[in-house]
């Protein structure tokens, strides 16, 4: 083989194992980054919520987009719970994570299948539909949150 193809090869085998851990230097820069993408999910489906509670009036077009933001942002956290980033930096993450991945896993992928029913329903211009996707979804933020998040941050 030439050196050209090595090269390529080598490269193309070090992309692969690149794991997705790998693109954080250190476990504070994982927990950063999971905890900003919660605080961002959070705060986009707090305004479709207030829409839904009636606290903000209604407005079918900022429900879509708010709610096509919290799919992107549900995407996001997964990737930065890597072995060994239950430390570096306060986190409320629970040890749970890393004895029950079986469990995790499941509860994240549900989170993410009910944030697409929401914006599946925003999408469809109904307030009750909004309604009707919300209540799941919520309830799959907070299943995990019961058993995976601390009530505090670690020091
Ligand atoms: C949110 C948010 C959560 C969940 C949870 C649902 O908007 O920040 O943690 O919804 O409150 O029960």
């Amino acid at each position: 083989m030439n050196r050209l193809v090595v090269t390529v090869i080598a490269a193309a085998a070090a992309l692969t194992s690149l794991s997705a851990a790998a693109q954080f230097q250190k476990p504070e820069d994982a927990i950063k980054y999971r905890q900003s993408a919660m605080t961002v999910m959070g705060n986009h489906l707090g305004r479709v919520a207030a829409m839904v509670q009636g606290r903000v009036p209604f407005d079918a077009k900022v429900a879509a987009e708010n709610a096509a933001i919290v799919v992107t942002m549900s995407k996001l956290p997964w990737v930065a719970f890597g072995e060994g980033t239950d430390k570096g930096m306060p986190t409320r993450a629970k040890p749970e994570i890393w004895k029950d991945q079986a469990r995790f896993k499941d509860l994240e992928n549900k989170m993410m299948t009910e944030a697409e029913k929401l914006e599946a329903a925003a999408k469809t211009g109904n307030l009750d539909n909004i309604k009707s996707a919300l209540g799941p979804l919520g309830r799959a933020c907070k299943s995990c949150h019961d058993d995976f998040r601390n009530e505090k941050y670690s020091n």
